[in-house]
């Protein structure tokens, strides 16, 4: 299939400037890019699509850049919402090496159609009057006001700073066209109204017979109208300090019935026909996940490689059997990070443990699950009431694992 049919089977198209001549010009090579301003010194899921589409392009035998916004990220692209705080630049210094190694991971940078630029490179040494005489006199007051990145603010407030980001972008643009002959720019669909002050700001200085294209993609949005990328912990990272490849297994595997197959096709790279047999996975045997491992195990391996993915298998699996004292101390805390802890004595009664955890209401009710096999102790299941938690039992001698039912886990210290 070819790579544009493939774009808009995989919903990754939501609005081009020119649609048919796009998919004319995609039939020989051409180059491409998009931007990232360094706000974190990682990358989150919400980025994973663009970098992946950049990824899809150059696959497809195309140029990509994957531009660093080292001086926009100094000003910000500006929020519907309200204005930003400006970073120090020993943040953004840092943000930029957290956010380059993630480029390197994921894009084949040794490749001569890969290129890793930074707008800092030409944007820090425009001076003041050549942006207003040979940039600012190209933009319209009337015109930027209407755009909707800066309507939304209008009633709010939004500082000069902040609105002059949209020039910066074209800016940029530009400069990779003259230096790249880059004609194409691609971001989510946030980005239509800096993608189409460039392509304005290249029409008029490089002549209508230049033609460049924009082209966003669809935002990622889940069935239930929550945002797609955030669990209770915050943001998912591409960072795995940040987000451990577990974490972010665990995120993919628990995707939605209603939602796996439509962020497999934006986010995998498996083929339509692969993608569709796991569909029909999903819609006879949903309770197998084959869908939601498909895509974990792929994304997880991306991201982490092999051993981020055994380790996130590794502990996926101990929770599911219950043999938690197999794992690392390190991947038991990372698989039990939300388990509440209590401190207890060495010695102390289950029974009294299973209260001081509120893994029970009651000693009646501690011994009722006990008699009936609800409990087990680092990963033995125990039925004698008399039983008392050793520290020397515990993992690594410092935690005692509880597990009530299922699901519930519980973990001890000792005083
Ligand atoms: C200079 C800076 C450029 C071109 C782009 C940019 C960055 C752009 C922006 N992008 C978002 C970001 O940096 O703010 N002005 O976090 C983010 N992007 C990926 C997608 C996006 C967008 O990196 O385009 O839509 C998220 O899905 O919000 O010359």
């Amino acid at each position: 299939m070819e790579l544009f049919e493939d774009l808009q089977w995989r919903g990754l198209i939501k609005d081009v400037t020119d649609l048919q001549a796009l998919k004319e010009r995609l039939k020989t090579p051409v180059t491409v890019y998009c931007g990232f301003d360094p706000t974190a010194d990682s990358l989150h899921i919400g980025h994973l699509q663009q970098l992946f589409l950049l990824r899809r392009y150059y696959l497809a035998g195309h140029t990509v850049i994957a531009l660093m916004g080292g001086a926009t990220g100094m000003i910000g692209d500006p929020r519907p919402t309200s204005e930003r705080k400006l970073q120090s630049l020993e943040t953004i210094e840092e943000n930029i090496k957290g956010i380059a190694k993630q480029f390197a991971r994921l894009l084949d940078v040794n490749s001569d159609r890969v290129i890793l630029e930074n707008n800092h490179n030409w944007l820090s040494k425009m001076d003041i009057l050549s942006f207003l005489r040979d940039y600012g006199k190209w933009f319209n007051v009337s015109y930027m006001i209407a755009k909707d990145t800066i309507a939304s603010r209008l009633s709010s407030g939004i500082s000069f700073t902040e609105f002059t980001y949209t020039i910066l972008q074209a800016i940029d643009w530009l400069t990779l066209y003259r230096n790249y002959h880059c004609e194409v720019q691609i971001g989510g669909s946030d980005q239509w109204g800096n993608l189409t002050s460039g392509m304005e700001l290249i029409r008029k200085l490089e002549g209508d017979k230049v033609k460049v294209y924009g082209i966003t993609s669809p935002l990622i949005q889940k069935s239930d109208g929550t945002k797609f990328g955030k669990s209770e912990g915050g943001n998912i990272w591409l960072d795995p300090k940040k987000t451990s490849p577990y974490e972010f297994y665990q995120f993919i595997l628990n995707v939605a019935d209603a939602d796996i197959i439509s962020l497999m096709k934006r986010l995998s790279f498996k083929s339509r026909e692969e993608i569709e047999a796991l569909e029909v996975s999903l819609n006879n045997e949903p309770h197998k996940r084959e869908a939601q491992k498909a895509l974990a195990s792929e994304l997880t391996e991306l991201l982490h490689g092999k051993e981020g993915l055994e380790s996130a298998l590794r502990i996926t699996g101990a929770l599911f059997s219950g043999d938690v004292m197999a794992l690392s101390f390190e991947e038991l805390s990372l698989a039990l990070a939300d388990a509440p802890k209590t401190t207890v004595e060495d010695g102390t009664l289950l029974i009294d443990a299973l209260v001081l955890t509120k893994a029970a209401t009651s000693k009646r009710e501690a011994r009722e699950l006990i008699q009936n096999g609800s409990i087990s102790v680092n990963g033995t299941k125990v039925q004698d009431l008399a039983f008392t938690i050793q520290k020397q039992d515990a993992h690594s001698q410092k935690l005692a694992i509880i597990k009530k039912g299922r699901r519930y886990w519980f973990l001890l210290n000792f005083a």
